[in-house]
């Protein structure tokens, strides 16, 4: 008897439970936010506001001198350099007083955008040159790859003609990655083998860039540290024999950084654009990160324009840098 009263209520129990399931409303799953510069600063954005939200609010010409040296430390943190963190401070005083009615946030963040806008960033393939040859470095690991797959998506899809070189030849999965991303892109690839001299092999990706009347070559190289001195300069020797076919190229030469890294970054990107004159940075993995205020250093001190930056690991998820964009997503 007890048993069977048992197996009832278990019975009941578990027909209740199907029905209160099934009258639920289903929850959608969650979306992925927008690969837009805004969402991507999310993380940033909070660090930013979360360190000056005792300043914001305030007057410049209400402070004092330790509250202005107080500020700048305040900046420093949010890994900005203290060269970028002075000019920046600077312009805010003297502007604050002209207007003394605007808080300490708008100046900031008017003043972010002015020292982000005093270069060229962002890019446009123009048609006048073909094809434009664009040559992608940096150290290990921070999405040069990536990038590379992600810009011949996007180019690809707006109908240019697209070649990518594999010119990371020291390992064979370097070229394999590479070329699913080609695949996926639906772009022509030319890779060397396994081993092969990067040089020949980028002279191999222009040369057929040229013959195929392609409008854009990126050209993949092999991670190096920046304060390896021969691997500095088997990049120039790249660079040299690409210009046995096109004397001008490769017309750009971007750094990849990894936005995650913050003062690292700026040390890279120094030392890069000392040995190679760089034409342009991206800045990877912004998404993941609190440290995109290193982009401000990197643009200041070096006057070096942020042509990209990274997302997300998916083939869209690569945004033109805007600079107003990027002052409204830091500290709107
Ligand atoms: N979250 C995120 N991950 C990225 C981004 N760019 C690259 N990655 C990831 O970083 C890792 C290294 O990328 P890879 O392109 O192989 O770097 P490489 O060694 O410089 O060529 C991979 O797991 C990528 O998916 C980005 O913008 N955001
Ligand atoms: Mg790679």
């Amino acid at each position: 008897m007890e048993i069977a009263i048992a197996v009832c209520t278990l019975l009941a129990l578990s027909l209740g439970c199907f029905f209160i399931r099934r009258g639920r409303p289903r929850s959608a799953p969650p979306k992925a936010p927008e690969a837009t510069l805004g969402n991507a600063l999310s993380k940033t954005r909070g660090f930013w506001l979360q360190g000056l939200s005792g300043w914001v609010k305030r007057k410049g010409s209400d402070l004092g001198g330790e509250e202005w040296e107080a500020l700048e430390e305040t900046l420093l943190l949010a890994d900005i350099s203290l060269s970028t963190s002075q000019l920046l401070l600077k312009a805010v005083k003297e502007k604050s007083l002209k207007n003394k009615d605007l808080d300490l946030g708008a100046l900031i963040r008017a003043e972010v955008e002015t020292l982000l806008g005093s270069v060229q960033n962002g890019w446009s393939l123009s048609g006048a040159r073909k094809p434009v040859v664009v040559s992608i470095v940096g150290v290990n690991g921070v999405g040069k790859t990536t990038t590379v797959g992600k810009l011949a998506a996007h180019f690809s899809g707006e109908g240019k003609k697209v070649l990518v070189g594999a010119c990371d030849t020291f390992r064979a999965a370097a070229v394999g990655q590479l070329e699913i991303w080609a695949q996926r892109a639906g772009c022509q690839f030319v890779s060397g083998r396994e081993g092969a001299d990067p040089g020949a092999t980028a002279f191999d990706a222009v040369s057929a860039g040229v013959a195929r009347g392609m409008d854009l070559v990126i050209l993949d190289t092999a991670g190096r540290l920046h304060t390896k001195t021969h691997l500095m300069d088997e990049l120039k020797r790249v660079h040299k024999v690409v210009k046995k076919v096109i004397p001008e190229a490769p017309h750009e030469v971007w750094l990849v950084v990894d936005g995650t890294m913050g003062q690292n970054a700026l040390v890279q990107a120094k030392q890069f654009h000392e040995a190679l004159s760089l034409s342009g940075i991206v800045v990877t993995k912004l998404d993941g990160t609190a440290k995109g205020g290193t982009l401000l250093s990197i643009v200041s001190d070096l006057k070096l324009g942020i042509r990209y930056v990274g997302v997300g690991e998916g083939a869209s998820d690569l945004l033109p840098f805007v600079s107003s964009e990027f002052a409204e997503g830091l500290l709107s």
